[in-house]
């Protein structure tokens, strides 16, 4: 019986380090925001590993990025694998890139073994998915979606003050296909699990069967500058007080609720800022995600009522800008039981997940069946420098995501 194939480890797990070393500072700090000169990088490194394999390379309008493997009918939609390369500040190496990168090793590796697909085989590179410049975050695939229009997507002001179409244009990746014209048969994102779960239960693969919901705000509470010497602490409109309790009320809040919500306050800025200056400003937001749709709700109704009691407290009127809300997502059942199915003839530890962080595959589901594979995150991190995915795992992953792939080119979802 011949060995089963297997995709390139060594030239899978070199791209990742290799895409890994784009967009680092003087310092060694990893940062590849969406649309920056870092991210151009990447994605020209991307292009041409897409190139050396002859695939046809695709890029709408919000710089959404394909490589399309045109095999069999390609009259028929493609089985789609994708994920993200541009990274948060002080990034990790694998999340997102691993994904997209896996995808396109699938493709190559399929490629190589003459295997012939009865229809295309897709590999995306979604633009913005962190949300880090240009907010909400996955800003790309939310348009290829239709869940906002191109002109919303690409006329949204980064946190630099530059528009998103201004940058994709800048970098030469704004596409003039418009977004959703690709239309997947099904989508399948391999992602590091980014959460302690599957090492900690000792699982090598997470059949990843929902995505919880996430509402991201910005606060501005207007206060007073004032003496930081002079002026008594009852007559002060203090807007970093303000501030502060908005971050103690959400970890009590959270507390209390005894549910598996939570609340990070990620950003926030002080004006004047300067040391013996009441702040007259402060800016900040919440990230607030829930499994549940009806506590999500709820926990953003509780926030906005505790900001009014709070701006009678410390006279300190507060405004809230929305700047994302997803609702929970489950995936195909079909697909997950897929991944179920083959970690199983692998002879590998699998589990069904829920997943705590956002992806562009919470997107996709919305127009296609679609699902995503997990490996092991080591300690659990994520967003930072100490993400680490052992090699053999990554490439286990990918592995996986290779069978799926070729069972799912003949599946029919009707
Ligand atoms: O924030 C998230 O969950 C994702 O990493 N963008
Ligand atoms: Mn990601
Ligand atoms: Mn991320």
């Amino acid at each position: 019986m011949s060995e089963p194939l297997t995709v390139n480890g060594n030239r899978l797990v070199r791209r990742i380090e290799e895409l890994g070393q784009i967009g680092r500072d003087e310092n060694g700090t990893l940062t590849r925001l969406a649309a920056s000169d870092a991210d151009k990088q990447g994605r020209d490194a991307l292009v041409s590993w897409m190139k050396s394999i002859e695939l046809d390379i695709r890029i709408d309008r919000v710089g959404n990025l394909f490589g399309i493997w045109q095999q069999g009918d390609v009259s028929l939609s493609p089985v789609m694998a994708g994920s993200h390369i541009d990274t948060v500040i002080n990034a990790g190496i694998y999340d997102g890139c691993y994904g997209v990168l896996s995808g396109l090793e699938v493709i190559e590796t399929l490629r190589e073994s003459g295997f012939a697909p009865a229809r295309p085989i897709a590999v995306a590179a979604f633009t913005g998915e962190e949300g880090v410049r240009f907010a909400p975050d996955m800003i790309g695939s939310l348009a290829y979606v239709g869940g906002s229009s191109c002109e919303q997507a690409l006329a949204t002001v980064g946190t630099d003050g530059k528009t998103l179409g201004d940058e994709l244009m800048r970098i030469g990746y704004a596409g003039d296909m418009a977004p959703g014209t690709l239309r997947p048969h099904c989508y399948v994102e391999l992602h590091i699990e980014q959460g302690p779960v599957l090492e900690h239960e000792g699982f090598q693969i997470g059949a990843v069967e929902s995505i919880q919901g996430i509402s991201w705000q910005r606060v501005v509470i207007e206060g007073q500058a004032n003496h930081a010497g002079t002026t008594p602490m009852k007559l002060r409109r203090d807007a970093g007080l303000a501030a502060a309790r908005i971050v103690t009320y959400l970890r009590d809040y959270v507390g209390r609720s005894n549910s598996p919500t939570v609340a990070t306050v990620g950003t926030m800025r002080f004006e004047p800022n300067a040391i013996n200056v009441i702040p007259s400003r402060a800016m900040l937001t919440v990230d607030l995600r829930d499994p549940d749709e009806i506590r999500l709700q709820t926990g953003e109704n509780a926030l906005c009522d505790f900001l009014s009691k709070l701006e009678k407290e410390e006279g300190t009127p507060i405004s809230l800008e929305r700047l994302a809300r997803f609702e929970p997502v489950n995936f195909d059942d079909r697909i997950v039981a897929l991944v179920e199915q083959v970690a199983r003839e692998m002879g590998l530890k699998s589990r069904r997940i829920a997943s705590g962080a956002g992806h562009d595959a919470q997107m996709i589901a919305r127009i296609a069946p679609a699902a995503m594979i997990f490996v092991p995150s080591i300690n659990g991190i994520s967003h930072s420098p100490d993400e680490f995915t052992p090699p053999d795992d990554l490439v286990t992953g990918a592995n996986v995501l290779l069978r799926v792939v070729s069972n799912l080119v003949k599946a029919e979802f009707n």
